[in-house]
């Protein structure tokens, strides 16, 4: 039974090391070992990890070479009457400086590599990078143009009712985009709880903390696609808001540059033009079907003592501000979440007049409608 065990177990080993050392190349044992990631910095990382990996080996041989040889050389049969000496200066001196030097040694190219990571001058891009429960919000601060990146891995396969994809939880709606060889600053920081930016291609592992921020720089040379996520504990759907980098040519990110751009003028001007309620009415429903269904009943009826009716609803009926108040920041402690960084300004004007004017609201209640100019007035910082 033991010696079967043991024989198991050292199998398993011979093979581990077989797989090891016959590997094409001695740092392609890639899928046991640290990735050397896409960068210069990752590269050096990587080699900074593989130096010191090798120092560790070679101070184990020593010590255990040492100990070994001891206790075969030293056994109570070769040599029955142990020495008492105690205090020898030179040795002692020797396991001080030594390890001191070892250390020196490691220190050196370590510091030399960590000022590199931590220098936080501008890029040539910046973008800041917010977490949230749970997901991410890059702000490209040139350019003036941001977006949210929502995990799309479907719920079927996160419950093994499909097979897994190939990119199972590592795929985003919408993934950051940067041009290859330009320096990216990322300035990290976090809306909610402390969140991890990590992109391991790239070296990068930075804190996304409330009120602070924190800065991470790449250059990428290769284009690419590359794959993170969130690395501090972060709530219940930590292991869902991945990160995801396209590295793509310059010319490429400009045309993707200018057609975010575009987007956001179509949708300032849309937020701009005047709405009549039946063009937010007609806008609102998809919102509403898309967004609040879930709990709210596509006929507004709710769900009796857990999700309150929007259908003859008090505050939609005749209490606009609160109304707008309960969307922009959600009911503190119930399941009514904000939709402010959700929703456009027009989307959310619409959703609200949607549910206002449905169901017979409009006939029983003031019928006030709420116009996208409104949202933004609403968000506007309040002195
Ligand atoms: C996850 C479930 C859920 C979703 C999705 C949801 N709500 Fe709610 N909603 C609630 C709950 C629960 C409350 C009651 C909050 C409280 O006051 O305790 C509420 C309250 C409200 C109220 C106040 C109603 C009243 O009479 O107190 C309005 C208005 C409202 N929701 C609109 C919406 C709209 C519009 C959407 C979609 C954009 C939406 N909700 C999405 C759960 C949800
Ligand atoms: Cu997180």
């Amino acid at each position: 039974m033991f010696k079967k065990a043991t024989t198991t177990i050292n199998k398993g080993l011979a093979a581990i090391f077989l797989s090891i050392f016959t590997s094409p190349s001695f740092a392609a044992w890639s899928d046991l070992n640290m990735t050397q990631g896409v960068t210069a910095i990752s590269k050096e990382v990587f080699g900074l990890h593989m130096l010191i990996f090798w120092i560790c080996v070679a101070i184990g041989i020593v010590v255990f070479g040492v100990m070994f040889y001891s206790m075969f050389a030293f056994t109570k049969k070769k040599n029955p009457n142990a020495s008492t000496f105690h205090e020898n200066t030179s040795l002692e001196l020797a396991w001080t400086i030594v390890p001191f030097l070892i250390l020196v040694l490691m220190a050196v190219p370590a510091s030399n590599t960590l000022t590199k990571i931590y220098d936080d001058t501008e890029g040539d891009i910046n973008i800041q990078v917010i977490g949230y429960q749970w997901k991410w919000e890059y702000r490209y601060l040139e350019d003036n143009i941001g977006f949210f990146s929502n995990l799309t891995t479907d719920l079927d396969e996160i419950y093994n009712r499909t097979p897994k994809g190939e990119h199972y939880l590592e795929e985003v709606d919408e993934a950051v985009v940067i041009p290859v060889g330009k320096k990216i600053r990322f300035l990290i920081t976090a809306n909610d709880v402390i969140h991890s930016w990590w992109m391991p291609d790239f070296a990068i592992k930075q804190d996304a903390i409330p009120g602070f921020i924190n800065t991470a720089w790449t250059i990428v040379d290769k284009p690419g696609t590359y794959r993170g996520k969130c690395t501090e504990l972060c709530g219940k759907n930590h292991g869902f808001m991945p990160v995801v980098v396209k590295v793509v040519p310059q010319d490429e990110y400009d045309l993707w540059v200018a057609g975010k751009k575009e987007a956001a003028l179509k949708m300032a001007e849309l937020t701009e033009k005047t709405w009549s309620a039946e063009e937010l009415v007609q806008r609102g429903e998809g919102i509403y079907q898309k967004n609040c269904v879930a709990c709210h009943q596509s006929n507004g009826a709710g769900i009796a003592g857990i999700f309150p009716a929007l259908a003859g609803s008090d505050i939609v009926l005749n209490n606009k501000a609160r109304h707008l108040e309960i969307l922009m920041e959600g009911v503190q402690g119930a399941a009514m979440a904000s939709y402010a960084n959700q929703l456009s300004e027009v989307d959310m004007a619409a959703v609200i007049t949607y549910t206002r004017r449905s169901w017979g609201n409009a006939e029983n209640g003031d019928g006030e409608i709420v116009v996208p100019t409104d949202i933004v007035e609403y968000k506007k910082p309040k002195v």
